[in-house]
């Protein structure tokens, strides 16, 4: 399905008086506010192919439908929500569940709907069919050379793809761990771990960034090779200047202030990337800021502040990705949900008023500071959000002309209702 820009400018001109009115009032207060919009048009966050599907748990999965069922359908259910919010302009690949079979022609489709394509996945943590060994006690970790081989070699296909396709990144989970006491040597496995990152760290192309992903425990439940970010940071480091730390919301363990740790990565030149989500409990994959807006907002407050001090580009400089599962609702609303609350976090933080939360600092002035952290999260950007994204020629509703075009409706006659795409 297409959106056609005279929907999108028709959707804008109903909404644009009261849009105006509420951006006017919000814009007033606010010195910088050209500056704001233009980081705001220019923050593109990149959506996962392996969300496009509804999503399961352990104990079932509700199918959608009208989901895509193959990479072509994925990228135009991603152009749809880059049509409608102009702010989703990459996508995150999952291999081997989307391989390309032609990736010239893949790589053109994409560039129809102005995307890119970011980080490119491997999959490690499950086992494929025909697959020879398989990766029940680990992949890069595992005690038998001939399976760390087998993974270090999977992973090396992928940055190929990714090389045809035009990506300059290579994402590494790594489910490896132990789940019972005694079935591992720690060292051991960090060490084999550490080799076959090695050998994957050397097959990749000059220009590319390789980012570790850690993970606190699920699906091994009494260790992870890579748990945390310390474990993280230490193969990093040992790789060399093209690896990276990548921090997914989900996977720390509970009350884990992720925004010292985002700090601290930053501030060691060591922070390749993000995968937002949002959790109650555990890795939950919930859609962005539907919990915890407080904390992404103070994650971000600490990202501009790092970045600016180090005179990074906010749009290009860390991978920007969304990384969750949406089971029960609409994977394409959930998205937009999710793109829509990564902006209003990151333009409230744009709003800090650096100077007195400095001085603040100074002076010890806690109250001080908290009132300058609150005068910012506390601020209804939603406006300003929208601005950039009519700026852009987005919609400025795009949930709501996402329903009132009755896309699902559509995509459901396209394709039927019983699709199943790949993914989580
Ligand atoms: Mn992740």
């Amino acid at each position: 399905m297409q959106v056609e820009q005279y929907k999108i400018q028709e959707h804008n001109s109903s909404l644009q008086k009261e849009h105006q009115r509420k951006f006017d009032y919000v814009a007033s207060g606010i010195a910088n506010i050209k500056s704001i919009v233009e980081k705001l048009k220019a923050f593109q966050v990149a959506i996962p192919s392996w969300a496009l599907g509804t999503g399961g748990t352990r104990f079932g999965r509700f199918s959608g439908a009208g989901e895509p069922g193959n990479l072509e359908e994925k990228i135009e259910d991603i152009g749809l929500l880059h049509k409608l919010n102009q702010s989703s302009g990459a996508i995150s690949l999952h291999i081997p569940w989307d391989i390309p079979e032609n990736a010239s022609s893949i790589k053109a489709l994409a560039a129809q709907h102005g995307l890119r394509f970011d980080a490119m996945n491997s999959n490690t943590f499950q086992d494929q069919k025909d697959q020879k060994l398989s990766y029940k006690f680990g992949s890069l970790q595992h005690v038998d050379k001939a399976v760390r081989k087998q993974a270090i070699e999977h992973n090396i296909e992928v940055i190929k793809h990714g090389v045809e396709l035009g990506s300059d990144s290579l994402t590494v989970w790594l489910a490896d761990g132990s789940s019972f006491p005694g079935q591992l040597n720690f060292r051991k496995a960090f060490n084999n771990t550490l080799e076959s990152l090695q050998e994957i760290y050397a097959a990749l192309p000059g220009d590319w960034k390789m980012f570790v992903e850690y993970k606190a425990f699920e699906p091994n439940f009494y260790s992870m090779t890579v748990g945390d970010w310390g474990q993280s940071l230490l193969y990093a480091n040992k790789l060399g200047d093209k690896a990276y730390t990548l921090v997914d919301l989900g996977h720390h363990l509970p009350n884990a202030n992720i925004e010292q740790i985002v700090s601290l990565l930053l501030n060691e030149g060591k922070l390749g990337g993000f995968h937002f989500n949002d959790s109650k409990y555990g890795d939950d994959d919930l859609t962005v800021g539907s919990i915890n807006p407080y904390q992404l907002f103070l994650i971000f407050n600490e990202l501009v502040e790092g970045m600016d001090a180090k005179g990074m580009n906010h749009a290009t400089d860390l991978g920007w990705m969304i990384d969750a599962s949406h089971n029960i609702k609409d994977p394409l609303e959930d998205l937009l949900q999710s793109v829509e609350a990564i902006q209003i976090a990151y333009a409230q933080a744009l709003l800090v008023d650096t100077k007195a939360l400095q001085a603040a600092q100074q002076n010890n002035d806690v109250a001080a500071a908290q009132e300058v952290l609150q005068q910012a999260y506390r601020t209804d950007v939603r406006p300003i959000v929208a601005e950039a994204r009519l700026q852009s020629g987005g919609a400025l509703q795009p949930l709501q002309l996402f329903r009132s075009l009755k896309v699902r409706e559509h995509l459901i006659k396209e394709r039927g209702v019983k699709t199943v795409a790949t993914g989580l």
